[in-house]
């Protein structure tokens, strides 16, 4: 039986979902999650950093961006060749995804642009899901990346709006949801969700699940990131984030929008696997595999393997493979 989609959970549904017994929510994720999804598949997804540094915005989270003195250096866009290779090898190792990660405020229409739209090209025709992120886009150039063979776009709400501005100041909120609305009009798939751990209350949290459970289709992937705090940003000192508020999150992601790909994203190096386990139980099922991120750590394919054999988990193949 086909479920409808709600798109207008309010505040107040969302907070009493996520303040339920953790146990309770769990279970119920997990009753949503197998109506939907099939539980022991989980998508492997690759990042690459093609553009790393000297980003001009001021995300207090972000290594990557100039104004901080962190310990990223500044590299120009990646030759073509070095991306393919790396997708390919990414492909060889398993990950049915690949996403490219530019240090962009916005697109620009320039040279890079066009080697950017070749190597969504060259990655679209190796048969894996091809998703960039690379800032803030107008519609004519979701309407390029989408010719070239764009699968998905990530573009976080990283927060509330509220929140928001202690975070950036250098955009707004609306321009986040004006690019998600061009990557949505021009049918590419939408990868949005955000951090926690950044001194955000969980009201904050709150409001970012209601405005991306309320836009007018729920994003097919939602990331989870837990802050990872890097040494010369302004959140360097942030606590770590507990496992249970990653449970709650995730959880009611999935409860909320129960179609989407909910993805454990950055903050795996520091979880064991009974703490990945209990995100799997309450409703992830993707994960960045590889041992980088953008710039920072996460586990390598080899413990990857093992966290799969021992929570039998398998890679969901690729929507072209389907
Ligand atoms: N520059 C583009 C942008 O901001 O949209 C694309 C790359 S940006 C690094 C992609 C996302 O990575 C951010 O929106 C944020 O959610 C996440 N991110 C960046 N630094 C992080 C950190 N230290 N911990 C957790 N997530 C982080
Ligand atoms: C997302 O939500 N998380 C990924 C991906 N989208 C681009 C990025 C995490 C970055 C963590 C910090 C870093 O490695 O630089
Ligand atoms: Fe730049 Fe993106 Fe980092 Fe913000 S999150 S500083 S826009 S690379």
């Amino acid at each position: 039986m086909q479920v409808a989609l709600r798109t207008d959970w309010s505040r107040k549904e969302i907070i009493e979902i996520y303040n339920l017994p953790v146990l309770e929510l769990i279970h119920r994720a997990g009753e949503v999650h197998r109506r939907h999804h099939d539980p022991q598949e989980v998508q492997v997804c690759t990042l690459l950093s093609i553009k790393t540094g000297g980003c001009p915005e001021d995300c207090a989270y972000c290594p990557q961006a100039a104004r901080y003195h962190t310990d990223v250096e500044v590299e120009k866009l990646l030759p073509t060749d070095q991306v393919l290779k790396a997708a390919a090898e990414a492909k060889a190792a398993g990950s049915t995804r690949f996403c490219m990660g530019a240090a962009w405020r916005e697109v620009r229409d320039n040279g890079d642009f066009d080697r950017v739209l070749d190597m969504v090209k060259g990655v679209c025709n190796m048969g894996m899901e091809v998703c960039c992120t690379l800032g803030m886009l107008t519609g004519e150039q979701a309407e390029k990346l989408k010719h070239a063979g764009l699968y998905a776009y990530n573009h976080n709400l990283d927060t509330s709006e509220d929140h928001y501005q202690e975070i950036i100041t250098t955009r707004t909120y609306d321009d986040r949801l004006n690019t998600l609305e061009n990557v949505r009009e021009a049918k590419i798939s939408v990868c949005s969700g955000g951090i926690i751990g950044m001194g955000e209350t969980i009201q904050d949290r709150i409001d970012m699940l209601y405005t991306l459970s309320n836009l007018p289709e729920h994003p097919e992937s939602v990331p989870v990131n837990a802050l990872v705090p890097v040494p010369g940003t302004p959140l360097e000192d942030q606590e770590k984030v507990s496992v249970w508020d990653m449970v709650r999150m995730i959880a009611t992601a999935r409860i909320i929008m129960p179609r989407a790909m909910v993805r454990l994203s950055a903050g795996r190096v520091r979880m064991n696997t009974e703490e990945q386990a209990l995100c799997f139980l309450a409703g992830a099922n993707s994960i960045f595999a590889g041992d980088k991120l953008l710039t920072t750590p996460n586990p390598d394919f080899a413990s990857d393997r093992e966290l799969f054999q021992k929570l039998d988990l398998k890679p969901r193949p690729s929507y072209k493979s389907v």
